[in-house]
């Protein structure tokens, strides 16, 4: 039974925590989230879950707060007793992680041990879910499963790193149900803007509406195994409902480059992708991780998960829901 359980979720304006945060109320979950604050809004994503402060028995409810700031998160935390804690914030974006590489490694891997130091010190029986992802795999090439050696290629695949073994080590070492989800990548129509799907997405819907003349693109050759984000969140929330804290792969087991993604998304539209698309090198990175692609057969095997959304059919959900927009 799931009703009236507590969870906080770090992350909960973005991509993944919008979807996981709308998955936990349909379960009947009372879902506090922690959220930055900021001199604009940056709560967009969860707008139709939103519910105001003066609303009675609200079962949405956000804090501020921020992952490098240990104190309130141990304050908060002993606060709301969650059952589940979901660990989604992150400086999430790999060519920014170069950019910024101790703010990256103090958010997306210090801010890990943060939040782990809260649920320890609160003695509370939480369960524990870490965003790990496959650019820790980054070098090492494809398939990769549980056992693949990790070979990061940026400051925020190192962070991730970090953050995957302090989750062990809390789980060895304490006995805490803490579970690492090793998500390949997955995209939707809440996608960030930066991020190369929901750049071609949009870019294609908007050069089809005489909106846009041009793409410019890095690296073409880059291949992902792209997944649909909430398919993805269903995952998280099967790995703390498991009978053991573990480590799984989510991913689909297929494997596209980002010219793939740019056909199925101009596609989509009628239009040829060869004449839009122009490469700045701006947008490569120092370091690249030429392939991802996951084996998520154990995720299958305990989890009863598997993906239903394939990338070709990802691209077109993208590049429809612009065209709605
Ligand atoms: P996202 O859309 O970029 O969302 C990141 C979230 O983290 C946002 O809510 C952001 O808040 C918050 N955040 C950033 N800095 C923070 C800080 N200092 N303190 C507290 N919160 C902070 O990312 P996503 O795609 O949903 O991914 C969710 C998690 O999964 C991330 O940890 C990401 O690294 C990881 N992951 C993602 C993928 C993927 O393909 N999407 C794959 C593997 C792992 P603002 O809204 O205020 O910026
Ligand atoms: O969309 P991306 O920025 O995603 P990336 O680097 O794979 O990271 C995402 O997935 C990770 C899971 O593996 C997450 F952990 C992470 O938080 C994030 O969600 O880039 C994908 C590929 C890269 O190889 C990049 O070099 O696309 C290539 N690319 C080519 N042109 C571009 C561009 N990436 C971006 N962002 N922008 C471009 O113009």
């Amino acid at each position: 039974m799931t009703e009236n359980r507590v969870a906080l979720v770090t992350g909960i304006t973005g991509q993944d925590g919008s979807y996981l945060a709308e998955l936990l109320l349909s379960k009947g979950y009372i879902v506090h989230g922690l959220i930055r604050r900021s001199s604009s809004f940056n709560t967009a994503r969860i707008e139709n879950i939103y519910q105001d402060p003066h609303e009675l028995n609200r079962r949405l409810i956000l804090h501020y707060g921020d992952l490098s700031d240990g104190i309130s998160l141990a304050a908060l935390v002993a606060e709301i007793e969650p059952d589940e804690v979901y660990n989604l914030g992150a400086q999430s974006h790999v060519r920014a992680s170069f950019d910024i590489p101790v703010y990256t490694s103090e958010i997306t891997g210090v801010g890990t041990v943060q939040l782990l130091e809260a649920i320890r010190s609160a003695g509370l029986p939480t369960r524990f879910y870490q965003a790990s992802s496959s650019e820790m795999f980054g070098a090492t090439p494809p398939p990769q499963d549980e056992n693949t050696a990790f070979y990061p290629r940026s400051p925020y695949g190192v962070a991730k790193v970090f953050s995957y073994w302090i989750t062990r080590n809390y789980r060895e070492a304490y006995g805490i149900f803490a579970t690492n989800g090793i998500l390949f990548n997955h995209e939707s129509p809440r996608r960030g803007d930066t991020f190369v799907t929901q750049k071609i997405a949009k870019a294609a819907a908007r050069i089809s509406r005489g909106e846009q003349d041009s793409l410019y693109l890095g690296n073409l050759f880059a291949r992902r195994d792209w997944g649909y984000a909430p398919e993805y969140v269903e995952a998280m929330w099967r790995m703390l409902q498991a009978d053991e804290p573990d480590d799984f792969v989510v991913a689909t087991n297929t494997s596209y480059s980002v010219e793939d993604f740019c056909q199925f998304a101009f596609e989509a539209v009628g239009l040829e992708w060869q004449k839009y698309v122009q490469v700045d090198e701006n947008y490569f990175r120092p370091t690249e991780v030429n392939d991802l692609r996951g084996d998520y057969s154990k995720a299958e095997r305990i989890l009863g998960w598997h993906p239903t959304v394939l990338t070709p059919e990802l691209a077109k959900i993208m590049v429809n829901a612009e065209l709605l927009s």
